[in-house]
């Protein structure tokens, strides 16, 4: 190469997939240094691939953070598997993110299988070291659905950010020549607002019980920023049923208070200003089920 040849780019797509709940999301954010994809410690929080972009120097690596590998029981759960077929499409790389406090089930098989069809290599992430009894033995039994997986990393998303770090490093020198899909300042490809109602989601998803997580959409549907500097957001939380609304809602609005106080301080932490949330609660009757309410909500 001459002195006046540009050093060539590097760059990549990688999709994390994995069973619900054993920290892709996790990952990714930790990646990233900045909250791109909601967390919550029930499973089938994520529903939409969400790309993530890290850029280092020369090189760049698009992650596409998928919905937790499950069987699907409504047109929503049919959505979230589409959603890991097309992440899976096309791709550089594959981290198979496992939960090591337990060993592999019936699902994981399904899962080993599938990759099994994807030309790409696939690297084996063993989640949860920190509170894994027998890490080794979990990691060895999932290699062993999987034995042409390329590498094997065993890590703590949630306390060794340095092992994250080290991960991410090794990511960026395996991706190939090519040049950059985003700018270089761009972290996500969500706009403003789905980033938000994943935020309010999270809130809502984390402090309500039982079923009604999985029953919750949210919507941003207006932003504006006010002369004052305070960035006004009015979301909807869309349930199936009118009793799921008054459960939303809460004993004299409280549960709904709750959501919108914790939410609002992750958008003001991230957001770094004034925040005004307004959250109003409407009801879409089964739309999990309903085509063309999910085409309104986004998850078709
Ligand atoms: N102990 C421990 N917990 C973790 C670790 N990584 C993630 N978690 C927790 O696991 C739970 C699920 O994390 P997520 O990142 O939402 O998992 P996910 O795989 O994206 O889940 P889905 O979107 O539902 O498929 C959260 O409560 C996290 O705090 C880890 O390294 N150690
Ligand atoms: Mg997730």
């Amino acid at each position: 190469m001459s002195k006046d040849e540009p050093i060539p780019t590097h760059c990549g797509f990688v999709a994390i997939v994995g069973k619900p709940n054993v920290g892709k999301s996790t990952l990714l954010n930790v990646m990233l240094g900045v909250k791109v994809s909601a967390i919550t410690s029930r499973p089938q929080t994520t529903r939409r691939g969400v790309r993530g972009i890290y850029t280092e120097g020369n090189r760049q690596v698009v992650f596409v953070d998928t919905p937790g590998w499950h069987q699907p029981k409504d047109r929503l759960g049919e959505y979230m598997i589409e959603q890991i077929d097309g992440a899976l499409e096309d791709i550089d790389l594959v981290l198979w993110v496992v939960d090591l406090r337990h060993p592999p089930t019936p699902e994981d098989e399904d899962l080993a299988s599938r990759l099994q069809k994807v030309q790409a290599p696939v690297w084996m992430v063993g989640n949860k070291v920190d509170a894994a009894k027998y890490p080794e033995q979990a990691m060895q039994a999932y290699s062993a659905l999987l034995p042409n997986a390329q590498r094997h990393i065993m890590l703590s998303a949630l306390k060794d950010p340095k092992a994250v770090y080290r991960l991410r490093e090794e990511i960026l020198l395996a991706m190939p020549e090519s040049p950059f899909y985003y700018p270089v300042d761009i972290r996500s490809d969500q706009s403003r607002q789905d980033w938000a109602a994943e935020i309010v989601r999270e809130q809502a998803m984390s402090l309500l019980r039982e079923e009604i997580p999985y029953t919750i959409a949210v919507r941003v549907t207006d932003w504006e920023e006010r002369e004052n500097g305070v960035q006004y957001i009015r979301a909807e939380l869309i349930v199936e049923r009118e009793n799921h609304k008054s459960i939303v809602i809460g004993k004299g609005g409280r549960m709904l208070k709750q959501i919108g106080q914790e939410a609002r301080k992750q958008l003001e932490l991230f957001l770094g200003s004034k925040v005004y949330l307004e959250l109003v609660v409407k009801v879409m009757p089964d739309w999990r089920r309903n085509p063309r309410a999910l085409q309104e909500l986004g998850y078709e």
